[in-house]
């Protein structure tokens, strides 16, 4: 097993520079149970703690090591849980908003590039659901793919494919059955070897049966959904990263009761806003920094003169996929802002006129978010 096969970036490697010359190594964090990390590394599957030190120095619930973290650790002569030193720096991350007395932001999955959004074809499909979904994801700095799970038990799956295509521009969406194995096959195209895809979405909608299928074997434990109202029964409880057969890395994520998902910047308009700001954890933050050193104003960062966006692709030093996704959520937020809907009712609107100040506020901030993800509607 290299770093390679565990979805290691060239793009780290400056980082882990520093921890490397004094003997540290790194792995992979795969599963979080409280304090407790499994992590996955070039020798193994092996336990880890965070430091005391590392403790002391953390800011915010989000400085601890998520799954998907590349974590810089020293190596022990027992078999006791390794000390983990420093986490580091994440080229996305996917957040929530967890509730609590005042709401933070836990982290679910990072260093991901592709995220499946999962839906069932059962009494669960819900496309505003899927929306909010799509565009947090761009924010997070990875891409969104839309699955339509349970396409054996839909009556009429293209009319359905083709209504969330034509309200998702620009995001791949297929209609699969995570159960009977159709159109699984089209996702290898997101499944390459060292590529992490995070699955989300809604309990019941058959993450873990997909994975699954995928893996080739019944390695997630799943359950069937209450008759009736198609919900799930929260079936999965921790979020795991599973290196499949075919190299790629998954993320299965526990459906989410309340799917309020953080947006950089804080919890809402009313709370919480601006505690990010100050360590500048944006995701796209050295993206939009090299953009205002763009020729023209109007760069589309793509073959444009003078666009030091893609002459740090060229050196390296900057990942193509990120590039992507900041084109893209930038042309998402300007579409936002410009489209009139009227099929979209009322609750629309108000999340379209949050939607176009966030919009505004991101081209004065260089595309930072802040969070209006209020309008999420709970779910079980
Ligand atoms: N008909 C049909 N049922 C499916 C399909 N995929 C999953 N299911 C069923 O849906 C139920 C829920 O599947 P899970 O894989 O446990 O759902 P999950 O999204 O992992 O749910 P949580 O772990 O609770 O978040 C199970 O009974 C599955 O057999 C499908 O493609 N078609
Ligand atoms: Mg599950
Ligand atoms: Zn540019």
């Amino acid at each position: 097993m290299t770093l390679q096969d565990l979805g290691w970036r060239e793009s780290l490697a400056e980082s882990f520079a520093q921890f490397h010359t004094q003997g540290l190594r790194t792995g992979r964090v795969s599963i979080q149970h409280r304090d407790l990390y499994h992590l996955l590394t070039v020798e193994g599957e092996i336990e880890g703690i965070v430091t005391g030190r590392f403790r002391h120095t953390a800011t915010h619930p989000a400085d601890f090591p998520a799954v998907g973290d590349w974590v810089v650790f020293a190596p022990t002569q027992d078999d006791g849980p390794v000390a983990i030193q420093a986490v580091l720096p994440r080229r996305s991350k996917f957040s929530r908003m967890a509730a609590g007395t005042t709401p933070y932001e836990q982290v679910i999955a990072t260093n991901v590039d592709t995220v499946f959004i999962v839906s069932g074809l059962d009494d669960n499909h819900n496309l505003r659901r899927i929306e909010r979904y799509t565009m947090q994801v761009w924010q997070s700095g990875a891409v969104p793919v839309v699955l339509l799970n349970k396409a054996d038990v839909c009556a009429d799956v293209a009319a359905v494919l083709a209504e969330a295509r034509a309200a998702l521009p620009g995001v791949d969406v297929y209609a699969v059955s995570g159960w009977r194995g159709d159109g699984v096959e089209t996702l290898g195209r997101y499944l390459a070897a060292g590529q992490t895809v995070a699955l989300v979405g809604s309990s019941g909608v058959g993450k873990s049966t997909l994975i699954n299928f995928v893996l080739g074997r019944q390695q997630m434990l799943t359950h069937d959904v209450r008759s009736g109202d198609s919900r799930g029964r929260h079936t999965t409880t921790h979020r795991e990263l599973i290196r499949t057969p075919g190299g790629a890395m998954l993320i299965d994520t526990p459906g989410m009761r309340e799917f309020a998902l953080w947006a950089d910047g804080g919890a809402g308009e009313s709370g919480g806003r601006n505690t990010d700001e100050a360590d500048g954890d944006d995701t796209f933050a050295d993206i939009a920094e090299l953009a205002r050193g763009c020729r023209f104003p109007d760069c589309r960062h793509m073959n444009d003169v003078g666009c030091r966006v893609q002459q740090a692709v060229q050196a390296g030093s900057l990942d193509y996929a990120r590039v992507r996704s900041y084109r893209a959520l930038a042309r998402e937020m300007s579409l936002t802002s410009r489209q009139t809907n009227p099929a979209r009712g009322r609750a629309d609107a108000d999340t379209k006129r949050r939607t176009q100040r966030a919009a505004r506020r991101s081209v004065k901030r260089g595309l930072r978010q802040d969070g209006d993800d209020d309008g999420f509607p709970g779910e079980a």
